[in-house]
Formats: structure tokens, sequence, C-alpha cells
């Protein structure tokens, strides 16, 4: 049995972290039924490997204890060779890296001001003095801030998806034919903000919103059926 430890909300099933949902599609895709764990900020000291590990997603598969959602991510490709293969062989696991620094860098610090201050009300009541605390020093500005600005920061998070718009006109995946681990490490972010946000992230005629459909139904609409705002 592997055992997954995902960030929650105040309500236990509430699950929204953007890295932890790259990992629990990653793990549908190996076949694999994990034990899925809630976790709150406030609970570092439970975390398998603290005080070391002090996020999540955080992967414990016999003895082994895996944080950081590449890592976990490299570790089942490597553990469960023979189910189906998250990287597609040694180019997509080459590639794979710019699409997670994409993925960090413009799409999740993008979405990060706009999702913000719809995080704080989803969060157990222990956690908030900490998340809002933490993230305004994260952004260098409140969250109230944050959301005034946000129509501007719509929109240009909605230009800067030109990439993979182009990208999934040509194909149905970023796999290819296939979803492939670069789907689902840019799907997390889409999903954290249909978690916490009843904000559709996407215009109403985005050409991504028939990959974001396709993302949601997968391994029996794993995704779809997620707790979301
Ligand atoms: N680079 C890490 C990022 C993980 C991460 O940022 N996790 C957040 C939840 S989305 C977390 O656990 N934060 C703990 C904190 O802020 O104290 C990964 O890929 O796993």
């Amino acid at each position: 049995m592997i055992e997954l430890f995902e960030l929650a909300g105040r309500d236990p099933d509430f699950r929204f972290s953007p890295y932890c949902w790259r990992i629990r599609m990653a793990i549908a895709h190996k076949g694999l039924e994990p034990k899925t764990t809630p976790w709150r900020f406030h609970e570092k000291d439970r975390l398998p490997g603290a005080p070391t590990n002090r996020q999540v997603p955080v992967l414990v598969d016999g003895g082994e204890v895996i944080s950081n959602s590449s890592r976990i991510a490299f570790y089942l490709e490597d553990r469960y060779s023979n189910s189906p293969s998250l990287f597609g062989g040694p180019g997509g696991e080459a590639h794979v890296h710019f699409i997670l620094a994409w993925a960090d860098t413009v799409l999740t610090a993008g979405l990060f001001p706009i999702l913000g201050p719809d995080v704080l009300g989803h969060l157990h009541p222990a956690d908030r003095a900490y998340f809002r605390a933490s993230r305004e020093k994260r952004l260098g500005m409140t969250l109230e801030e944050a959301r005034a600005g946000r129509p501007a920061r719509l929109a240009a998070f909605r230009q800067s998806l030109a990439p993979l718009r182009h990208t999934l006109q040509a194909q149905d995946f970023l796999g290819g034919e296939e979803p492939s681990y670069a789907d689902y490490a840019v799907f997390g972010s889409f999903q954290w903000a249909r978690c916490v946000s009843p904000q559709d992230v996407l215009a109403e005629d985005d050409s991504l919103r028939s990959w974001r459909s396709a993302m949601l139904e997968l391994f029996d609409g794993l995704a779809e059926r997620a707790l979301a705002a």
C-alpha cells in the first residue's frame, strides 16, 4: 500500500494543492490506488521525514519516504517500471524539465495572486494566520490587494498560456496521443484553480477547455469528482 500525504482544507476531503494533484494523477496513471492522508500547514511535525520534510506531497511506499512532486514522479517511474510510463522514455524525461520549469515559473506563479485570496476561506482555522503571513510575504502585498488586481492579472495569465494553447491545438495531450506526466504537471494548477475559486481561469472560448475537460475525465473522473468551489 502506498500512502500520499496531501494538503487539505478545513474539510479533510478538500484537497487542493497543485503539486499533490500532479502526483494523484501520476499514481492513477501507474494503476495504483493510494491511501491519501490529509495534512494541514500546522501539522509540520506529523509529516513523514519531518523535520527535513516540510511540504507536501510526501509519498510513503514500504520503507521509502519521498518528498517533492518531481522526485516522487521519477521514483514512481523507476519503481513501477512495468506499468504505463509517465515520461515515454529518456527523451520525455529530459523534456519534462522544461514543462516543470514553465509550470512553476509562469503557470503556478501567474495563478498565485489570482487564487491566493480564495484559498484563505477554505483553510483549517489553525492554518489561516500562517497562510496569510507567509503568502503575503511571498506576494509582496496583502491578499486584499491581490484580489483588487485580479482582472488585470487574469488577462495577463490567459495571455501567458499561448504556448500551451498552440501545442494543444495540434495534439490531444502534451504527451501526444496519451497523457503523460507533462500533462499532470500542468493540469495540477488548473485543478488547484478549480478547487479553490469560483472564478474560471479560462475564458469561455478558450480552446484549452477541451484539454482540461479531457484531463478531468481521466481515471473515471478522478479530478472531476474532487470537492471544488
Ligand atoms: N517544489 C515542491 C513544492 C511543494 C509545495 O509548495 N507544497 C506546498 C503545498 S501546495 C506546501 O506543502 N507548503 C507548505 C508550507 O507552505 O508551509 C514540490 O514540487 O513538491
